[in-house]
Formats: structure tokens, sequence, C-alpha cells
């Protein structure tokens, strides 16, 4: 089958969206790292609309390692299909991506981009940001380490801020303005110290003072669930557009994202192109992380426990339905101030969008990483909670049920995608479902903060989590 490319473009029509602007007029004014599935379901498609407007919003996307992304869509000139699965669904083809580098393969490619870019926006995922429980750079990350002792070759995301600023300041040129798209707290003001404590550490001192005086690194809030391409997304968008599209992608129609007001004169393009530009990011940001993506991990980490295999099967259940629901009207809500927000709809909605039968989002998806998704999603809630005095016997279930799910990938003999799987998987093989399993886990510096692993009323919920998702369920679901 004739494979979806600019020349090919013109075979496609209605009901297929299409670009609406002039491939061929369009610039790079945007460097992407990290350009997987959610890029390509959200900044990218707000991007695509930008440029309806303004032909300086192409996409630069950077693979830091794997040339898959590339190699689906070099021979498409950057093209591919974006889904919205719905009862109606809809079909989209976007053009904002204009090239696609794998980093370790040009380097100063990358380096010229970064000299020609206003904006740097990243989704490389939790553990792409090389921190400490503590939020700070974490100067003996092997990464980190690395590209401290070569400029030329970064490999981590820092490293190629931390270069590509040097290089604009070398030439007289304004700092980019980056935009952290990952699903961390305060991940705009994480990032900018992660640079900052970078070039400090290679001894860099005026190059830091400058990315502090100078260098926008405004905080931002993604969502939309993105579940990965499957089979039946390549068949469906091979007969709608009658070519060959190697790398689709599918998200559900809720789409939003929320940039803190650091855009200067292009705040109303963002704007016109339906992002929430706003001056606070964080009430909106732990909202959506500590609802959204603590009952997430909570659901995967519980449902696979109980052989749900997506969230719609696990809200389909209605004692981790029911579980969840309580643990966001009742604990999570309570963590939040969001006087913006109206919170119990918020949480209406995330329900029912995970009640969509379209979406087949698979729990083992969720599961990934969970050593680096926990901080942000349920631990901070939890130390808050321990904190104000609140209960936190059912916010610890996603913890205790994580713990269950390494013990049982272990002894499975299945690999853990989470770049801590082989502690865990040492951990995994020493538990014997007893007391010492908790501290076991506990002792992860990496997952747990030091002040909340040595807090006993957290212990000992943990504790009594773990035991009864091992007896008993039910009883646990029941809380
Ligand atoms: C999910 C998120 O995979 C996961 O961990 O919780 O990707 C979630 O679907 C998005 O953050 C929704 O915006």
């Amino acid at each position: 089958m004739t494979r979806l490319s600019n020349s090919t473009l013109a075979q496609v029509g209605p009901p297929v969206g299409l670009p609406a602007y002039d491939r061929d007029l369009v610039r790079i004014g945007v460097v992407h790292f990290g350009p997987g599935a959610f890029h390509r379901a959200h900044q990218a498609w707000y991007f695509d609309r930008m440029l309806s407007r303004r032909p300086d919003m192409g996409v630069c996307a950077v693979s830091l390692r794997t040339p898959d992304v590339r190699d689906a869509l070099a021979p498409q000139d950057g093209l591919y299909t974006l889904v919205e699965k719905e009862a109606e669904p809809a079909l989209q083809v976007v053009g904002s991506i204009l090239q696609v580098i794998v980093a370790p393969e040009d380097p100063s490619l990358v380096f010229r981009r970064l000299l020609e870019a206003r904006y740097v926006t990243a989704t490389v995922t939790e553990k792409g940001y090389c921190l400490t429980t503590a939020g700070d750079l974490d100067l003996d990350h092997a990464d980190i380490r690395r590209d401290l002792e070569r400029r030329e070759h970064p490999s981590s995301l820092i490293g190629w801020i931390a270069e590509g600023l040097s290089r604009r300041r070398r030439h007289d040129l304004p700092a980019f303005t980056t935009i952290s798209c990952d699903n961390l707290s305060d991940n705009g003001l994480k990032l900018r110290r992660a640079v900052i404590a970078f070039c400090e550490a290679r001894g860099d001192r005026e190059l830091a003072r400058w990315i502090e005086s100078e260098a926008p690194f405004p905080s931002s809030m993604v969502d939309s669930i993105t579940p990965a391409t499957d089979d039946a997304l390549l068949q469906q968008v091979r007969s709608a557009l009658g070519l060959e599209d190697a790398w689709p992608i599918q998200r559900e129609r809720f789409v939003q994202w929320v940039v803190e007001d650091q855009l200067g004169a292009d705040a109303d393009l963002f704007r016109e192109a339906g992002v929430t530009v706003a001056k606070a990011v964080a009430p909106f940001e732990r909202a959506k992380l500590r609802l959204l993506n603590g009952a997430h991990s909570t659901l995967a980490y519980a449902g696979l426990g109980l052989g749900c295999a997506t969230v719609f099967d696990a809200m389909n259940d209605p004692r981790l339905a029911g579980f969840v629901e309580a643990m966001m009207r009742e604990d999570i809500a309570a963590s939040l101030d969001a006087p913006e927000l109206d919170v119990p709809e918020y949480i209406g909605k995330v329900l029912a969008r995970f009640r969509n039968p379209a979406i087949v989002h698979k729990l083992s998806q969720i599961a990934w990483d969970g050593s680096q998704k926990l901080r942000f999603r349920l631990l901070e809630t939890i130390a808050e909670a321990l904190g104000a005095g609140r209960r936190v016997d059912r916010l610890v279930v996603g913890v205790a049920a994580w713990m269950r799910f390494v013990v049982r990938q272990t002894r499975a003999g299945a690999a853990l995608t989470d770049p801590l799987a082989e502690a865990l998987a040492a951990v995994g093989r020493s538990c014997d479902d007893g007391e010492d399993d908790i501290d076991r886990f506990l002792a992860l510096s990496e997952v747990f903060p030091p002040a909340l692993a040595a807090d006993a009323t957290f212990r000992a919920a943990v504790a009594q989590a773990y035991r009864g998702l091992g007896s008993d369920p039910n009883v646990v679901l029941a809380a």
C-alpha cells in the first residue's frame, strides 16, 4: 500500500482532516525532546493549530536515543494520523513535525536547530529529569556525570538545554523558552533549577546567572489520555486514508495544556490554539497529577492484581471504581487548594473519561516506571495528609499495590519496565510476604523521601494495605 507523505496527501479527503496551511512555508520554531506518542497526540497537535495562524511554529523533534520515530516518520515527511477515540471518532493528519533527529547520530544538527528555535519543549518522562527525591539534580546520575564531561555530545535533556543555551549566549541570541510537558509537580521550576545546577557543576557560573535572569522556564500542565498504538488503530487508519501510516497515534478527544504566562507576545497565539495561559499553573497541575494520575496508578497496580487489563475494565469492577472515587473525592480533594477549579465537577469528568468505552488503555502501560511516578502522584499527597493529620489508609493502597505488583512480576520472571528495574527485582526476590517486605521497599531512597520512609504512621498504613491486598483485597477496597 502507498505510504502517507507530502506527495500522497492530496489523495486524502474528508472526513479525514488535513493540515490547514501550506507546509512548504512552515519554518522550525520549536525543538521538541522526546517525540513519543504523547507529544504527537498533544503539543504537536497544538503547534499544528498555531501553524494556521503563523508559519514559524514548525517542530524539529529530537529523539534522545532510539531511531524508531525517525524511521517511521521520515519516509512520511513527518506526517502522521491522529485519531480521536470516541463514539464518533475523528481522524486528522498532523503536519507540524518537519524533521526528526536522532540526537546521537547528529549532535551538531541538534545544536544548529537550538540556535534557530524560540521554544524548546520536552516529554522525556519523569526519569528524564535525573532528579533526587528532593527534586534537585542528581549529580551522581550516570547521564549527568557523562554530560558534565562531554559538552559536545549530551545524552540527557539537562545537558542539551544547558549547552544549547550556552551556545545561544555565545552567539548573542536571546534565550529560548523551555516548556516541560511532563507529569512532574512544578515541572518548569524543577527543570530550571536542574539546568542551573548543571551549569554550576561544570564551573560555568556566568552561564548559570545568565540563565537565571534571561531564560524562561514556564511550568505547564498537560492532559490527554493516549493509549499506545495497536493493530486496531493501524487498520482503522489504513482503511480511512487508503494509505499506509507506519505510526498513527490515538487519544481521547479531551485535551488540555495549561502554560504559565511567560510567553510574552506569543500568549495570544497559544490561547487561540486552545492553550490555557495562566498566572499560576500549580493548582491545575496538582489537581491533575493527584486526581487523574494518582487514580490511574492506583487503578493500574490494584487492577492488575485483580486480573483487570484496562482502565475501562477496572472501572467496571465496582470495588475498584468505588474505591478510587472515594479516594479522589475525600482524600485527594482535601489536599488541593484550587479556588478556580470546581474540584467535584473535575473529578466527575475524570471518572467519565476513565469510562470511555472507545479507549483501550492498558493498565500495564500505566504501570511502567512506578519508581518515578509514585512521588508526584501519591507520595506528595500522602506526605501532606500526614502533616495535616488526615487519614492516609486509602492513599497508601496504590503504593502497597505497587509493591505487590513488583513482587508478583519478579516471581513470575517478568521484566519490569522501570529505570530501577534491577534494584526492584532484587527487592522483589527477597520478599516473603512478611512485614519486612515493607522495610525493603521503603529503603529505596530513589523512590521514598527519607522523612516519609521514616514516618511510623505511613509505614503502618502501607503494611496494613500490603497485608490486606495479599489476604483479602475486598476489605482493603471497602475502606
Ligand atoms: C498515565 C498518563 O501512563 C500513565 O502513567 O497516567 O499517561 C495519563 O494517561 C496522562 O497523564 C493523561 O494526561
